[in-house]
C-alpha cells in the first residue's frame, strides 16, 4: 500500500529532523505506512573532493551561498527516482508566510520535496527553475531552514487520514474559523481557590457552546485583532 504522502527533506543537517520524526506521531504514522519521510544530505550530491556545498556571492557581500550544482543534482535525482510530479518547496525567510490555508493545500499533494535554506541563501537560478513554491514560517530569523521544514512536516501531517487520533480535533482547532481557542478546565473543580466557571458544570450544552464562542471572540479581539479583519 503506497503512503498517502511522501516528503523528502534536502538539508545540510537532515539529522535535525530525524529525532523529531522518530519521537512524535509522525514516526508512528511512518511505521503504519500512512506517510513516507526521506531525509537526505545535500552534501551527498557534491562531486568535488572537498564536498563543498557553499561559495561566495558574485558582486561581493558577507556570507556564503548554497552552490547550485549539488542542489540541482539532488532535486533532479529525487524527481527522476521517485516522482517527477513532486512539488519542490524552498524554505526561506523571504517566502510566502505559512498559514493553515497553505498547510491544507500542501496536504493535498502526493509528494513534497522540502529544500532547506542554508548560509545566506541559495543561488537564484535554483529558485528560478527548480522551485514550485517558497515558504517562510514567520517574521523572525533562523540560522537555517531545517527546523522550518520540520514545522511544515508537522503541520501538514495532521491532515493525513489516520495520523491524528481523533479526526474531530482537526475541526475544533484554532485558525480553522479564524478564532483563537476557548479556555479549558479539567479536575479538580477547585484548585487553590480557583474555581471552574459554573456554566461548564451546568450540563446545558447549548449554553456551554454559546459561552465558549463568546470567549473565543473576546480573546481573539484582544490578542489577535488582525484575525477578525481578514477573511
Ligand atoms: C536567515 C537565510 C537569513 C538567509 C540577500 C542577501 C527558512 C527561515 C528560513 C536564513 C538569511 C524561514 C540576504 C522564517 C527564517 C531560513 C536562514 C538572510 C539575507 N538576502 N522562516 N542577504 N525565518 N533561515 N538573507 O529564517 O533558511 S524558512
Amino acid at each position: 500500500m503506497p503512503a498517502n504522502l511522501t516528503i523528502d527533506v534536502l538539508s545540510l543537517f537532515p539529522q535535525m529532523v530525524e529525532g523529531f520524526v522518530r519521537e512524535s506521531m509522525i514516526g508512528r504514522a511512518c511505521e503504519r505506512g500512512l506517510l513516507g519521510i526521506g531525509l537526505h544530505n545535500i552534501r551527498d550530491w557534491t562531486t568535488d573532493k572537498h564536498h563543498q556545498t557553499d561559495d561566495r556571492p558574485f558582486g561581493g557581500g558577507p556570507g556564503m551561498l548554497l552552490k547550485p550544482e549539488p542542489v540541482f543534482a539532488a532535486v533532479e535525482d529525487l524527481l527522476s527516482r521517485q516522482n517527477a510530479n513532486a512539488k519542490v518547496i524552498y524554505l526561506c525567510p523571504d517566502g510566502e508566510p505559512l498559514s493553515q490555508k497553505v498547510v491544507k493545500e500542501l496536504a493535498q499533494e502526493k509528494h513534497l520535496i522540502l529544500l532547506s535554506g542554508h548560509y545566506e541563501g541559495i543561488d537564484q537560478r535554483v529558485r528560478d527553475t527548480l522551485i514550485h513554491r517558497e515558504i517562510s514560517i514567520g517574521d523572525y530569523v533562523l540560522t537555517n531552514g531545517t527546523l522550518a521544514a520540520a514545522v511544515l512536516i508537522d503541520a501538514v501531517c495532521r491532515y493525513i487520514p489516520g495520523v491524528l487520533g481523533e479526526e474531530m480535533s482537526l475541526q475544533q482547532d484554532s485558525f480553522n474559523d479564524n478564532l483563537l481557542s476557548f479556555p479549558q478546565y479539567t479536575r479538580p473543580y477547585d484548585f487553590r481557590g480557583m474555581k471552574v466557571p459554573d456554566i461548564l458544570l451546568s450540563g446545558d450544552h447549548a449554553e456551554i457552546a454559546k459561552w465558549r464562542r463568546e470567549q473565543q471572540f473576546l480573546k481573539t479581539k484582544n490578542r489577535r485583532p488582525d484575525l477578525t479583519i481578514k477573511d
